[in-house]
């Protein structure tokens, strides 16, 4: 993998990198963070960004990939819906010497179909939600009943926050999951799925929600039950964006792990090195933290995002 070789990308001659970026939507805070951040960071790498919105569905990210193949971009960058059905797309891309950069989320294809993953550990944020959960109930007598709200069905992020939570729940057997859905990632999905999930469990202690735009959906769910948010029902969740982390510092959330969408500046650095023919490491993990009530207080003011 030595770059584009020959022709300078469409043709523009202006010696630019031309980026081409495939992204997942607009399904939440999160996503519009990332967007914003990447179009930002790539006006300010002086790069040529082709970007295009796929609405979540996978056939229109894999319609954009062809599209960028066709117009001989420099680098493909994406940040795959789905973990599965990416080989046939990712071996015409490397067939046309195009590298490619998976931007937040990962597939299952071989390795050898792109450059580098930058993004951040899912699992292991999981594994935080649920080891802060572990430390809450420490001394919990009883049963402590969960509900979860899944991300995207077979999204890398939903996949490995559930691990990651449930490995790390296991270590109190009074922290039992007793139900859990997908809310694909959306406040609507969020509130729908969750009022459900209310009308089938009146003991529901806890609920982790794979973001925060379900888990602010949920929190309208669990108040118009008449219910205490942060109180009656904990809720734990992933992001950190303004909402959320308001929702946090308000006392109606309990717990945020941070997920950062800040992956513009990273995502410009590593095209411009796979451009030049640098190596880069095979995976970039994010660094993150994560927020209790009072470090929401602390951190809003300055939030970028
Ligand atoms: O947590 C969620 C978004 O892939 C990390 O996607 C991302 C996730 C993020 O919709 O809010």
């Amino acid at each position: 993998a030595c770059g584009s070789g020959g022709d300078s990308a469409s043709g523009s001659g202006s010696g630019k990198l031309v980026l081409g970026f495939s992204q997942v939507g607009a399904e939440s805070g999160w996503r519009t963070a990332n967007t914003k951040d990447i179009q930002e960071a790539a006006k300010a790498a002086g790069v040529d960004l082709k970007f295009s919105d796929a609405q979540q569905k996978q056939e229109n990210q894999i319609a954009a990939i062809r599209s960028f193949i066709k117009q001989k971009v420099d680098v493909i960058a994406f940040s795959p819906v789905v973990v599965t059905g990416w080989d046939a797309v990712l071996k015409e891309a490397k067939a046309a010497d195009i590298p490619v950069v998976l931007t937040d989320r990962a597939v299952d294809s071989d390795a050898s179909l792109y450059v580098t993953f930058l993004g951040s550990d899912f699992v292991e944020e999981g594994k935080k939600a649920g080891d802060w959960l572990v430390g809450e109930y420490k001394d919990a007598k009883e049963p402590v009943n969960i509900v979860q709200l899944e991300g995207t069905v077979g999204a890398a992020p939903a996949i490995d926050r559930k691990k990651g939570f449930e490995q790390a729940i296991a270590a109190n057997p009074n922290l039992k999951v007793i139900a859990s859905q997908s809310g694909d990632f959306t406040r609507a999905k969020g509130k729908e799925v969750m009022q459900a999930l209310l009308k089938a469990h009146k003991d529901i202690d806890v609920l982790f929600a794979h973001n925060d735009d379900m888990g602010l959906g949920a929190m309208q769910a669990i108040q118009e039950a008449g219910l205490t948010p942060g109180k009656d029902i904990k809720i734990v969740t992933v992001d950190a964006v303004k909402d959320g982390m308001q929702a946090l510092a308000d006392g109606k959330f309990n717990f945020i792990v941070e997920c950062n969408p800040l992956l513009g500046g990273q995502l410009m650095d590593t095209a411009k090195k796979v451009k030049a023919g640098e190596t880069v490491a095979k995976r970039i993990v994010t660094v993150e933290t994560v927020f209790d009530q009072a470090k929401a207080k602390e951190a809003l003011p300055t939030r970028k995002y």
